[in-house]
């Protein structure tokens, strides 16, 4: 397909509330969305990458300045057949995964509009709803927490997962679970531990927890696969994870028994769908996890939730819980039952707010064919 232009906008979305993580806590999003336009349509694609490079090395201006300076051009210069052709068209520019997701994603968008199939369709999903968890932030004090957790618990939502550190672990868990005995319950450390607190980490499993993710360091494999040798509760990794390789050396290694899919970290759909697939083949399950996302990003993650293989509760929730006001009609919602229905009209299947995008843009640029000629 021929690209006509891109189109980059930053925006300003303030969270409904503060999320609080091991590595900080966000209050203001700074979110980078695309527009591709091609033979009068118009995809859409959302830059996960945070404010900070905290979760990543990449970071919102980061990303900007990859994709106005190397892969804006170089997508236009290329006319892809479809979204599965940006890896390679992508391949001279090392890492920066997230600014190539973006990008790449809006042209799976584009594809699916010109086929006239949703994105779950054109990826090969199998399901008609996913099934939705929610990741709750490191609060004030455990009451707070456990008030959380009951209003999410009441809205339907399938799984709790924990954000934990040293400090907010094994007692908040003693609490939840003296309340809860049965919830499907996970955490999320994003890295706040180390080797020596093994055994620290082994008191974890008296929670009957469904898995904790990263434990140890953002790029490691060979400590989680020691420490998973000394834990009963499965080891899930999310930063580990950078593209197909990597799953296959975790699983190799027995580094994790659980992978989380981003499709920011792992560089776009085509990424991904082998993550998944290298995944499945070697029996390991995967749910797809969220990044703070505008109702754009998570109109992907919702279609990449519909493979075979995500067969446990993601991070993919109402866009309520984020935003006052998301850039997409409908907004995302859930059930009662804790399930997000799955459009079966072309694309994302959920239109973009494009007066409310203006209202909220703060930087814009163009890259057009023209300028390239
Ligand atoms: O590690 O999964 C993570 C948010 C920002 C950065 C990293 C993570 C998260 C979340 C939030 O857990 C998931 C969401 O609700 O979008
Ligand atoms: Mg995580």
């Amino acid at each position: 397909m021929k690209i006509d232009g891109i189109i980059l906008r930053e925006l300003h979305l303030p969270l409904v509330k503060p999320f609080e993580t091991s590595f900080g806590v966000t209050r203001n999003r700074r979110i980078l969305v695309v527009e591709v336009r091609s033979e009068g349509l118009i995809g859409w694609g959302e830059c996960t990458a945070g404010e900070r490079p905290y979760f990543s090395s990449e970071s919102t201006d980061t990303a900007w300045q990859i994709i106005v300076n190397e892969l804006g051009p170089t997508l236009i210069n290329a006319t892809p057949e479809h979204g599965g052709k940006c890896p390679k068209i992508f391949r001279l520019v090392r890492g920066n995964p997230m600014a190539k997701a973006a990008l790449e994603n809006a042209v799976w968008d584009l594809e699916a509009q010109r086929e006239g199939v949703s994105l779950s369709q054109l990826i090969g999903g199998v399901r008609e709803s996913i099934a939705c968890g929610v990741s709750l932030g490191i609060q004030k004090s455990i009451p707070e927490l456990l008030e959380i957790i009951e209003k999410e618990l009441e809205a339907g939502y399938q799984r709790i997962k924990l954000k934990c550190k040293l400090g907010w672990d094994v007692e908040v868990f003693e609490q939840v679970r003296s309340r809860w005995p049965a919830i499907m319950l996970s955490c999320d450390a994003n890295s706040a531990y180390k080797l020596r607190d093994a055994d620290h980490l082994t008191s974890f499993d008296a929670f009957d927890l469904l898995m904790i993710e990263q434990p140890l360091w953002y790029d490691d494999f060979y400590y989680h696969s020691m420490l998973q040798k000394r834990l009963s509760t499965p080891i899930c990794l999310d930063e580990s994870i950078r593209n197909r390789r990597d799953t296959l050396a975790a699983i190799e290694m027995e580094s994790c028994k659980i992978i989380n899919i981003k499709l920011g970290r792992v560089g776009g759909f085509s990424e991904a769908i082998a993550v998944h697939n290298a995944a499945q083949e070697r029996g390991i399950p995967v749910w797809c996890g969220g990044m703070l996302e505008s109702g754009i990003g998570r109109s992907h993650n919702i279609a990449l939730s519909s493979l075979e293989n995500f067969t446990l509760p993601g991070d993919v929730s109402a866009s309520a819980r984020y935003w006052a006001e998301d850039i997409i009609e409908p907004e995302v919602e859930v059930t009662p039952a804790g399930e997000i229905i799955i459009p079966n009209t072309p694309g994302r299947g959920y239109a973009v707010r494009t007066e409310l995008i203006d209202r909220l843009t703060v930087r814009k640029e163009t890259i057009s064919a023209f300028a390239m000629a």
